[in-house]
């Protein structure tokens, strides 16, 4: 990705700032070790939300140092009174908003700001009402600041960051409550996902202070403010978290619980668990404990059973008294019932049998980039469905917490990968990018612990892990994860040699990608069968593991086509996916537990000779129009859904061919 912009020492003082910032967030470690919950704001009688999504007022600092905005301290006043702004709509990427190349491809600092009114009953100064501003994601280091006072910074993108705002606006009631905002998209070789920021000097070749942020990943590196940002309120004292693992046996289940409550040591805390009809199945008392759930209905995956994503419903209601006053917090938390367990060959979730069928996807989309669109998010959730994709793999980063929400309601498993991605120079696996990553960890692990469909952690996508230090990064990440969450597998995705894979001795299952007759031996489909099977068997051998094809997949444009098959029509996508199939029909029957295609949709990325306006291996347009491969893998998915699910008669009994529309209609209904 070109910048027109600063470098030499100009642009090194831009990136000097970013890491200046970085140093004095790690020196507070309060703000670097994650500390409280980050449950989901829900209203309930005792919080309110308001969300501030919508028009925003934005700059890009074009300053040669990219810093003009800190040394003229643009947070002090209203950013049009600094210099010009322009609208800019949150959720979005602010990349492609605009016709400005130079904002496409804009590294830096960029500023947003927006001022709302609150309630009058949120500023009551009676020290009662906590008032939060809470971010779901911005890419990728933020600074947040409220009437000029800074209130919190976040390095990375992808999960959420919050401040408690109270003082501050409680301070000046009347007044706007202007939040400004200051996001820096450099990546460097200890972010997650890494990068480097390259100077280009030869003055023969180059304009003055031109240089260039480099990745490797091959998506675009969208950057705004990408996911909702909300004002939400809980009294003083309140819920901070709830964590909630699951076990249960043939007739009745148990359902763990840890609390926490911040704001006062006396408390008293009374749940109340309700079925789907509203019903009390269960109630219990005090910060920890376990709940008992007599003849449960439990969480399966869609078209594992008839009604799929079964979810009770966890009221916590906290009363207590601060400075004489009494408070009341209540906080209703969906959980779904469910156990995962790995075998050597197999994948097991309530005590089932699971296969993987289904998709690697990306946030992205046509103007929006990364930002959170809800029509997009509910068509794709329609389109996995038809396709009888039973999970997917948030490849290469968190999702929004609103795709997970519906990942739950529907029972879609999902492999939840972190940002992890690209992670491929000796630097990226040294103490401080570790230190980064365990900190990523435990914000995902914080955020998604409670998840019903996420069934197993990926910590990386495609890293070096041939390089002799990732033995002790991946050890230590993995042994981390775990002890965060001892419920789940944890794994990362290689395409790495079984032989020299210094990561793998440590996951709990095998994901492996590979592009057979796409990147090697293209064009030769021929060379599939024997290649495909020879990876599955040389990691089974090595490792005993169940594997996972976590990518597998060739590009098409849609409308291309040629027969015989040749590179980049749809018939060649086709066929290549046709003969991987056959082999994973062979050897699902012994330890290969799930196919994940890449990808679910095309989606942009970074400019180059490989790529025709994105990656083009999606079964679906970037509009979501299906290529011939998205019938070919419908046919598919359904016949492997229906040879294995407790799906009702009715159900099984229709192929494919019927399931255009009523299949779908009538799971929905069910569920
Ligand atoms: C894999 C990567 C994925 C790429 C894909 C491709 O994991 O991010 O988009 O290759 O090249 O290696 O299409």
């Amino acid at each position: 990705m070109a910048a027109a912009a600063p470098c030499g020492a100009v642009g090194q003082c831009r990136l000097q700032l970013l890491v200046l910032v970085a140093a004095a967030a790690a020196g507070r470690a309060a703000a670097a070790t994650v500390r409280g919950g980050m449950l989901y704001p829900r209203e309930s009688p005792s919080r309110e939300l308001k969300e501030l999504g919508g028009i925003w007022s934005f700059r890009a600092d074009f300053s040669p140092g990219r810093d003009a905005g800190f040394e003229q301290r643009w947070y002090r006043q209203p950013l049009r009174q600094t210099g010009p702004v322009i609208d800019m709509p949150v959720p979005a990427s602010f990349n492609d908003i605009t016709q400005d190349p130079h904002l496409e491809n804009y590294i830096g600092w960029v500023w947003y700001e927006k001022e709302v009114l609150l309630p009058q009953r949120w500023l009551q100064d009676d020290f009662s009402t906590r008032v939060v501003l809470r971010f779901g994601s911005a890419h990728y280091y933020s600074i947040v600041w409220v009437n000029g006072v800074q209130v919190v910074e976040h390095e990375g993108g992808h999960l959420p960051f919050e401040a408690d705002i109270s003082r501050i606006v409680q301070r000046s009631p009347g007044v706007p409550c202007r939040i400004t905002v200051a996001l820096n998209n450099t990546l460097t070789l200890h972010t997650l996902p890494p990068g480097s920021i390259q100077y280009m000097n030869d003055k023969t070749r180059y304009p003055k202070n031109y240089f260039v942020q480099n990745t490797r990943f091959d998506f675009f590196n969208y950057a705004g403010i990408h996911r909702p940002v909300v004002l939400y309120t809980t009294p003083s004292v309140y819920i901070d978290d709830i964590t909630v693992t699951t076990t249960s046996s043939e007739s009745v289940a148990m359902v763990q619980y840890q609390i926490s409550v911040v704001g006062s040591e006396l408390y008293s805390l009374s749940l109340s668990l309700r079925d789907q009809e509203g019903k009390v199945v269960a109630t219990g008392s005090g910060p920890a404990g376990e709940l008992k759930v007599p003849n449960p209905n439990l969480w399966w995956p869609y078209l594992m059973h008839e009604s799929p994503g079964y979810r009770y419903f966890l009221e916590v209601k906290m009363q207590a008294q601060a400075s004489g006053v009494p408070q009341e917090d209540i906080y209703t938390l969906p959980v779904g019932i469910r156990t995962v367990h790995v075998t050597s060959t197999q994948f097991l979730i309530n005590g089932k049998p699971f296969y993987f069928h289904g998709v690697n996807k990306h946030e992205d989309a046509d103007i929006r980039g990364k930002g959170l669109d809800w029509a997009l998010i509910v068509k794709d959730f329609n389109l996995l469905r038809w396709l009888g994709a039973n999970s997917f793999r948030t490849s290469h980063y968190p999702y929004a917490e609103e795709i997970m929400d519906l990942c739950d309601t529907y029972g879609i498993v999902v492999i939840d990968e972190c940002p992890g991605v690209g992670i491929k120079m000796p630097e990226s696996f040294g103490n401080k990018s570790l230190q980064h990553h365990l900190v990523v960890m435990e914000e995902l692990i914080r955020r998604d612990k409670n998840r019903p469909s996420v069934v197993m952690w990926s910590v990386a996508n495609e890293p070096a892990s041939e390089l002799p230090p990732a033995a002790y990064y991946f050890k230590t990440l993995i042994a981390h994860t775990k002890a965060l969450d001892p419920s789940r597998p944890v794994t990362f995705v290689s395409d790495t040699n079984y032989a020299l894979d210094h990561g793998a001795p440590y996951v709990d299952v095998i994901c492996v990608n590979s592009y057979f007759s796409w990147y090697h031996d293209s064009g030769h489909l021929e060379v599939i069968p024997l290649q495909l099977t020879a990876q599955f068997e040389n990691w089974y051998k090595t490792y005993q593991k169940p594997i996972i094809q976590s990518e597998y997949g060739a590009d098409s444009v849609p409308g291309l086509h040629s027969d015989p098959p040749a590179m980049f029509s749809e018939e060649y996508q086709k066929a290549l996916l046709k003969e991987y199939h056959s082999v994973f029909d062979k050897k699902r029957k012994e330890y290969v537990i799930g196919e994940l295609i890449w990808n679910f949709a095309d989606f942009m990325t970074n400019q180059g000779v490989t790529r025709v306006l994105g990656n083009k291996k999606g079964i679906f347009t970037r509009q979501r129009q299906p290529k011939s491969a998205a019938f070919v893998l419908r046919e598919r998915y359904w016949k492997i859904a229906n040879e294995s699910s407790c799906l009702p008669p009715i159900i099984k009994s229709l192929s494919s061919q019927h399931v255009v529309h009523g299949i779908t209609d009538y799971i929905i209904s069910l569920v």
